[in-house]
């Protein structure tokens, strides 16, 4: 496992899958959007996180060809969302730098939702701020052409990137993901108060907020005073196959 050899193999033995992740609206507590999360079904090993290789995938080039596979499967499940009409939400798909860099994004996502005859509005595109580090990075010219497509942009893990704020000046971006190692401070003075400034600086930039990695009740109450938009993490749900979806959209409500 973990050499390149593997993860090429993998994608021609079709042993990616693709969990999900609901986005929750604070003020009405259902399901808003969801977050696509790969997963590789190893024939041995099992599930496997992409914490195990995603960083070899990027480092080879493969996050090119698994990226693309990534587009795809998503594009698929969305489109099977809405024959069958049981759950149809916005779904959110984590772009890797070099996919700005080295695909063409555009082409890719265009091309996907033309083959599916879907609506954009139901794409959006997480990007990490370290993608937005990188000044010289083809990425800053396709992010504005795919919201003109009607994809919405999320910037991600926001507060872990040094230049975020100026970053924010720059592109317009529709949701702000606050990343979850302050959600797990929230409940002490300093957290709370890092957490506010982050809400309210968003909400004057008219993006949508997002906190991460809410795992209890007391993180969700003090988010809601706070004014946080929405809120992702295992307090509502892990990330679970499309199968399981309906029936966790329908225990949020
Ligand atoms: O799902 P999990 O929390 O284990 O994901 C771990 C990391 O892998 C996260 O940083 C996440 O952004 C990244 N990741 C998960 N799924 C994808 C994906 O489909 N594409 C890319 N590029 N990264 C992903
Ligand atoms: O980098 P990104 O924000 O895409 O990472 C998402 C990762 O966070 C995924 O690996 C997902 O499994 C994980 N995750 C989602 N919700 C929670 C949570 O409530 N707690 C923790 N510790 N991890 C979470
Ligand atoms: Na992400
Ligand atoms: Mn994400």
């Amino acid at each position: 496992l973990n050499s390149e050899i593997d993860i090429r193999r993998a994608i021609e033995h079709d042993e990616f899958e693709m969990h999900y992740q609901p986005r929750v609206d604070i003020s009405t507590m259902q399901a808003s959007s969801l977050e696509a999360l790969v997963r590789w079904n190893h024939p041995d090993r099992g599930l496997v996180s992409p914490l195990e290789f995603i960083p070899l995938a990027e480092a080879t080039g493969l996050i090119l060809p698994l990226g693309e596979l990534i587009i795809q499967k998503v594009c698929r499940q969305i489109s099977e969302w809405s024959t069958h009409g049981n759950l149809l939400l916005p779904v959110s798909i984590n772009v890797s730098p070099r996919q700005f860099n080295e695909s063409d994004i555009l082409f890719l996502f265009r091309s996907n939702l033309e083959r599916h005859g879907l609506n954009p509005k139901l794409v959006q595109i997480e990007i990490t701020e370290s993608v937005m580090m990188q000044e010289s990075s083809r990425s800053l010219d396709m992010l504005p052409a795919l919201r003109d497509m009607g994809i919405k942009l999320c910037l991600d893990d926001f507060g872990t990137g040094y230049s975020s704020l100026s970053q924010l000046q720059k592109i317009q971006f529709d949701v702000l993901k606050i990343d979850r190692s302050f959600t797990s401070e929230v409940e002490k003075p300093e957290g709370r108060a890092l957490i506010a400034s982050m809400v309210t600086m968003a909400q004057a930039l008219g993006l949508k907020v997002v906190a991460e990695g809410v795992e209890t009740s007391g993180q969700l109450q003090i988010l809601r005073e706070l004014g946080c938009d929405e809120a992702q993490g295992y307090y509502f749900s892990k990330p679970v196959p499309a199968a399981k979806l309906p029936g966790i959209a329908a225990d949020l409500r």
